[in-house]
């Protein structure tokens, strides 16, 4: 999918390359119908903070690798979004954390469910990695949910302690959380539901978050988190670019 026109030196690289992932994506039937409205907002707010990661995203991204190792049951779950854009990372970090990934949708249809699945089975057998991928036979609910949007796997979202959840629909943060689990969202606007109401808000962009974590050692101690403190630096950062503009 990663197949551009642009050169890796075109200062809006990452940008374009990103946006060809979603393309490509679309054109395999993995997204949802407001995958691009969602991924133009997410762009909005990264144009705000600046297209970095700060300093307060890498403490929250070391915090959200440190519970992830030290959890009992980890799993990372997946929309079409995030299969698009990061596919590969999301599958590396499974492999160092020796934990499932799950296909779990909110615009859930059979042909999209089939179609991240096989892009991502596609995907581990060109990285060579050893993940167990879940999504393809729910067999459970989480409560407080209705419909489609509620489907998952008993051994993998439902009975995980910590769960990462990137690009994160609000109402699923909110039921996530109160079955008592460890949320973690990477998501770039820090008003979102899903941002406020997470344990653990990682307020960058998926790829840059994934590099951070990636980047994080087992042994490694991350400062002290706090979580209305991370979201209002976020949110600082992005008033200090627009007054800098
Ligand atoms: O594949 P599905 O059916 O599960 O649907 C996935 C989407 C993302 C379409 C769906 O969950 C949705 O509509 O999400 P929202 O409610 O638009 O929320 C997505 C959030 O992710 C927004 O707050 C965006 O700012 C943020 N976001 C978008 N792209 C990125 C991002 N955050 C980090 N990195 C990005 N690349």
């Amino acid at each position: 999918m990663d197949e551009i026109a642009a050169d890796p030196s075109h200062p809006r690289y990452a940008s374009l390359l990103m946006r060809h992932r979603l393309e490509a994506a679309a054109k395999r039937g993995m997204l949802a119908d407001s995958a691009m409205i969602a991924h133009g907002r997410g762009e909005a707010f990264d144009y705000l903070l600046g297209e970095r990661t700060t300093p307060s995203a890498r403490l929250a991204g070391a915090e959200a690798m440190h519970r992830l190792w030290h959890a009992q049951r980890p799993v990372l779950s997946l929309n079409g979004n995030v299969a698009a854009l990061a596919a590969d990372d999301m599958l590396r970090l499974a492999s160092r954390l020796g934990c499932p990934v799950e296909v779990n949708i909110f615009y859930r249809t059979p042909e999209r469910m089939n179609a991240i699945l096989s892009y991502i089975e596609e995907r581990k057998k060109v990285l060579g990695l050893d993940v167990v991928v879940l999504g393809d036979a729910p067999n459970a609910a989480i409560p407080g949910l209705k419909g489609p949007r509620a489907a998952c796997h008993q051994e993998g979202i439902l009975d995980s302690d910590v769960i990462l959840v990137p690009l994160e629909d609000g109402d699923r943060c909110k039921a996530l959380v109160a079955m008592g689990k460890t949320v973690i969202v990477i998501d770039l606007n820090p008003l979102s539901r899903s941002a406020q109401q997470a344990s653990i808000t990682v307020v960058d962009e998926l790829s840059r978050a994934l590099a951070t974590m990636l980047a994080w050692d087992e042994g490694e101690m991350p400062e002290a988190y706090d979580h209305q403190t991370v979201l209002k630096d976020a949110h600082k950062a992005m008033l200090d670019g627009l007054s800098d503009a």
